[in-house]
């Protein structure tokens, strides 16, 4: 295993981005299920930073196309300053959402340690959306649905200048695996930008395997690995704890294959878990799922090869 490295786990409760109420609690969820336990089970040396602490959600409607956009940069600058001063100190920043907008401020500290760093950047975005919408094409203002755009160099100015540069990355540093659910303008964006995306149909006909083994081509000594794991990528019916359920999603075997060969890398150096949303979990199936899954990126094979 080639985690020497302490993990850091950093709490975000915050649902700022969300149409949904309820991923707020998704820290403690995640706690509740064990996942610092069940890591340092691993033999993984883990610390919890506890939560960060920003701005309530005002449950307000979209403002020209953005929901809480103001309360949105103050959550990711929170979670942009956290994960950087972790990876500074050369942990591994875990962070438990909160919604997927948080992964703007985390992939975004992520990418300038890259680039202070010499790493070359892979992002593998686990997801049942692109998350490439804009003010434009989005159908509900919420920002969650637009985080990969961000990153990318599309859309407010306070959002794609996080840290001052623009854009964090480029389309080609992410895969995104298991997207069932695109909009109409947001399909055009993703084709325009060239993602690679490794959608429910490209799983169907070629199996897992295969897209994983495309999705992690080219990762070497020098990549820094970072997995954004949207909870709402699993097959809802065995993890009904998020806000957006969409249906036909990878399965529990194929959700471990995908941990695992991510494992095999060994290039694993950053991770958001994100979009648990317990007010729609049944006793936490969805939390203690997600600890599961997590074990097996972080090494826990199925078949005893450990
Ligand atoms: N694409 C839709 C729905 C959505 C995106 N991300 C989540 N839901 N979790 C939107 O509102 O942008
Ligand atoms: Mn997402
Ligand atoms: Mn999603």
């Amino acid at each position: 295993m080639s985690h020497s490295k302490t993990l850091a786990l950093i709490g975000a409760p915050t649902d700022i981005g969300a149409g949904h109420r309820g991923a707020v609690m998704g820290p403690e969820a995640l706690r509740v299920a064990g996942l610092a336990e069940a890591l340092r089970g691993r033999g993984l040396e883990v610390i919890d930073t506890g939560n960060l602490s920003g701005p309530a959600n005002p449950w307000l409607p979209p403002v020209d196309g953005y929901r809480h956009l103001e309360q949105v940069v103050a959550w990711n600058r929170l979670v942009m300053d956290a994960v950087r001063d972790q990876l500074g100190q050369g942990r591994l920043p875990v962070l438990m959402g909160g919604d997927h907008c948080l992964g703007l401020g985390s992939i975004t500290a992520v990418a300038r340690h890259c680039r202070e760093t010499g790493k070359k950047l892979r992002v593998i975005w686990l997801d049942a959306h692109a998350d490439f919408n804009t003010s434009d094409v989005t159908p509900s203002g919420n920002v969650h649905g637009m985080p990969v755009a961000c990153l990318c160099g599309v859309g407010p100015r306070p959002l794609t200048h996080l840290d001052g540069d623009s854009p964090a990355m480029q389309p080609d540093q992410i895969r995104q695996i298991g997207i069932r659910s695109v909009d109409q303008g947001e399909k055009r964006l993703v084709k325009e930008y060239g993602l690679d995306i490794y959608d429910m149909r490209y799983i169907d006909e070629f199996g897992m395997k295969r897209a994983m083994e495309e999705a992690l081509e080219g990762i070497d000594e020098q990549t820094h690995v970072h997995v954004s794991f949207d909870v709402d990528f699993l097959d809802p019916s065995i993890a009904p704890g998020v806000g957006t359920t969409v249906p036909g999603g990878p399965n529990y075997r194929e959700a471990q294959l995908v941990m695992e060969m991510i494992a095999d890398t060994g290039r694993l150096a950053s991770l958001d878990i994100v979009e648990l949303n317990p007010a729609f979990d049944d006793h936490n199936k969805t939390g203690l799922l997600a600890v599961d899954l997590v074990e097996s990126l972080f090494g826990k094979s199925t078949l005893m090869r450990d």
